[in-house]
């Protein structure tokens, strides 16, 4: 049983808050077996995601990458959302004015009932045609390799964020927007390192919220955290809610 002196000001807290908003990563996925992104398991093939989630990549290679991404959608289809993400559905009934804003593509958020929901990065069900920008909800499991539009039958690439590419400008201001007029901030489950998600905490911070970091392991943020709890996200969220 997971145990920390001051779980009970978090609910406190938690409780107190009118707003909240609680930053997600690749962490909060990993209890429901998930692969993330840089830890030992975040390999494939060799291959680090940063290598494969670009614009460059997807140019010089679309079937690869597609094989990728078929592979993690393969894998995130026989995974289900784990107490963690379940707990932040019942705080979110019971908060007035609650923003889960997540880094990750797996879609478990979703599928577990979150609704305020801002996926910074997309989301792996979704295709985007290359040429018309039709986007459309693909769950094909495999996806047949280089599919194409219906609509123009031009290429279908995954509805994700790659490096070098920007957020979608609104996604990103309605989430900067709930940062900024929050009382109570929980990030988990993410190393911090990927820009601009990563500014979401210090500029909730600047703002004078109350901010939470729940890891497994230290990260950038930990220091500036006004308390940083180090464990298993499916066990500390529960306690929280
Ligand atoms: C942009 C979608 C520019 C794809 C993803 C140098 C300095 C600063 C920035 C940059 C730089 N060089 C380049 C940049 C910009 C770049 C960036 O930030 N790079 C980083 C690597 C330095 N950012 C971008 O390119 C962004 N776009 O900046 O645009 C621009 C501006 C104007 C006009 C044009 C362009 C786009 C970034 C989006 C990239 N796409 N995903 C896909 O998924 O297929 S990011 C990818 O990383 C995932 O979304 C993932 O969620 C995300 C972040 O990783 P984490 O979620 O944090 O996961 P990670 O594995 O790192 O960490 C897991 C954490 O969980 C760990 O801390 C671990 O301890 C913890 N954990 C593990 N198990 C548990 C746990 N915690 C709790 N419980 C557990 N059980
Ligand atoms: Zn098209």
């Amino acid at each position: 049983m997971f145990r920390h002196p001051r779980l009970q000001e978090v609910r406190d807290r938690l409780t107190a808050a009118h707003a909240v908003v609680v930053l997600t990563g690749a962490g909060i996925s990993a209890d429901s077996g998930v692969p993330t992104f840089r830890g030992a398991d975040g390999l494939w093939r060799n291959f680090r995601a940063e290598d494969l989630a670009t614009p460059e990549a997807f140019e010089r290679d679309p079937r690869l990458v597609w094989e990728w991404y078929n592979w993690r959608r393969e894998l995130i289809a026989t995974k289900q959302p784990n107490e963690a993400h379940y707990a932040l559905v019942q705080l979110e009934a019971r908060t007035r004015n609650f923003h889960l804003i997540t880094q990750n593509v797996d879609g478990l958020h979703r599928l577990a009932g979150s609704q305020h929901l801002h996926e910074l990065h997309g989301n792996i069900w979704k295709v985007r045609c290359t040429s018309c920008g039709l986007v459309t909800e693909n769950r094909d499991v495999p996806l047949s390799l280089r599919p194409h539009c219906r609509a123009c039958s031009a290429l279908l690439r995954p509805h994700v964020v790659w490096f070098g590419e920007s957020l979608d400008q609104q996604t990103l201001a309605e989430s900067v927007r709930a940062v900024e007029s929050c009382e109570v901030m929980m990030v988990v489950g993410t190393s911090g390192l990927v820009y601009p998600a990563a500014m979401l905490m210090p500029s909730a911070q600047a703002a004078g919220a109350f901010v939470i970091e729940i890891n497994l392991a230290p990260t950038p943020h930990s220091s500036a955290a006004d308390l940083s709890i180090q464990g298993r996200a499916k066990e500390v969220i529960p306690l929280l809610i």
